[in-house]
């Protein structure tokens, strides 16, 4: 017998059909940033500008994409080389102007012509496409951007989210999947305030004016990102969990909130506020990444966190489309190919391991005060013959399995990553 109808016959025993486990995740859209392969810089700016924000990517490693053409080959690499439907994920910055749809314009002035070529590569490869305003990076942070006290740089962040709101129903309708259009911004402060409650209230009423830009809510979905602090903005955040998770809660027709698992407290879990927020919240997003000590966006592993967050939203049906999920990381000091592959199939795995688990025996032990039962039948899962299941979801999607698919990211280093 092959070691996947082993496997089967394992699961089987538990009551958990290895088969339905495959196809069903083959149905869950993962959105694939596209800034992992050139450390958040994108095209609209000059290259050597600063990452501002709040956000940092460390390391130094050879082999960064440069140009749009140098990203999108990269980006079919990963594609590749990882089993699972996938979404892309824009940043406003990656923007591409050329002769023919008239050159360079601002942030405020995007249009979705600067988003044609990133729809013909969707097209081509069967993808959704997700949205992110730039509101990092540019010289109109002062350093503020949507809580500015300064009217003339509010305005030009408002208007450039208000473009983004046409570029997301333009992506939406052009490759038929809702577009997930995420509003995070770095504002805050380095020190002590003394005015904690004006930025939030210009905050929200910024928000206020992009999202009063006509667009469908079955195809456009804007979220609030909320965060605790960043670098250079450690004493206070704008955008913080309460206000993030208000503005949501108070524009449930509009806005959906997004949580990211670096932008919290370190013994916070975002795996524990994915059933509190779905309590209340149709939909929510996600950001998948790895915080150390702070935000730092390390490659997303298979640790137990990560495995919490796709339990629950397995547990909490998040895969029918109530919970959207994103990968957010940026490592600049590994093969960025090979850190964006390890993360997203670090998610399919997660997301695999979540939807072999017997949840409904195990919710009955929990009803029934089986406390030690539970305890005995969570850690003995752990050991199930995960990797034969794991093997065979990979054939299936026409993905390599573990252990084939570095040498092939290697090989794309020394042929193509190394000569750049
Ligand atoms: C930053 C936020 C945000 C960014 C991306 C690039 O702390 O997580 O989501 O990482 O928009
Ligand atoms: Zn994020």
């Amino acid at each position: 017998m092959s070691d996947y109808l082993q496997a089967k016959a394992v699961y089987a025993k538990l009551g958990v059909d290895t088969d339905a486990a495959i196809e069903k995740l083959k149905s869950v859209p993962v959105a694939l940033h596209c800034w992992q392969g050139d450390d958040v810089r994108g095209f609209d700016q000059k290259s050597d500008g600063p990452l501002t924000g709040g956000i940092q990517t460390t390391g130094n490693y050879p082999g960064r994409a440069r140009t749009p053409e140098e990203l999108m080959a990269d980006i079919d690499v990963v594609l590749k080389l990882c089993p699972g439907m996938k979404k892309m994920n824009l940043h406003a910055c990656y923007a591409i102007f050329d002769d023919e749809n008239g050159g360079w314009v601002d942030r405020d002035k995007i249009e979705p012509k600067h988003f044609k070529k990133w729809v013909d590569f969707c097209k081509a490869r069967g993808l959704g496409c997700d949205f992110n305003p730039t509101f990092f990076s540019h010289p109109m942070c002062d350093p503020l951007t949507l809580a500015s006290p300064n009217e003339e740089t509010r305005r030009f962040w408002i208007e450039h989210g208000k473009a983004c709101i046409r570029i997301s129903q333009y992506l939406a309708e052009e490759l038929g999947q809702p577009c997930v259009m995420n509003i995070w911004t770095g504002d805050g402060f380095k020190d002590i305030p003394a005015d904690r409650m004006g930025p939030r209230m210009r905050y929200k009423e910024s928000i206020d004016a992009i999202l009063s830009e006509p667009f469908d809510f079955d195809k456009v979905k804007p979220c609030v990102e909320s965060k605790v602090f960043g670098i250079g903005v450690e004493a206070y955040t704008v955008g913080s969990a309460e206000f993030s998770l208000g503005y949501a809660a108070a524009n449930k027709d509009k806005c959906i909130p997004l949580m990211d698992n670096g932008h919290y407290h370190p013994t916070e879990v975002v795996s524990d506020k994915i059933p509190a927020l779905l309590t209340f919240f149709p939909e929510i997003a996600l950001h998948v990444t790895r915080p150390i000590r702070w935000d730092s966006d390390h490659v997303v592993l298979l640790d137990d966190e990560t495995r919490e967050i796709c339990k629950e939203i397995v547990r909490c049906g998040g895969l029918d489309g109530r919970v959207k999920i994103a990968l957010d990381y940026f490592d600049a000091s590994i093969n960025r190919v090979v850190a964006w592959i390890v993360g997203f199939r670090n998610v399919q795995k997660a997301l695999l391991m979540a939807l072999l688990t017997p949840d409904a025996q195990l919710k009955g032990l929990q009803d029934t005060n089986n406390w030690t039962e539970l305890m005995v039948s969570q850690e003995e899962l752990k050991t199930l013959p995960f990797g034969a299941v794991w093997t065979q979801y990979c054939e299936s999607c026409g993905a390599p399995a573990d252990g084939e698919w570095f040498k092939v990211a290697k090989a794309y280093e020394t042929d193509v990553l190394s000569k750049r």
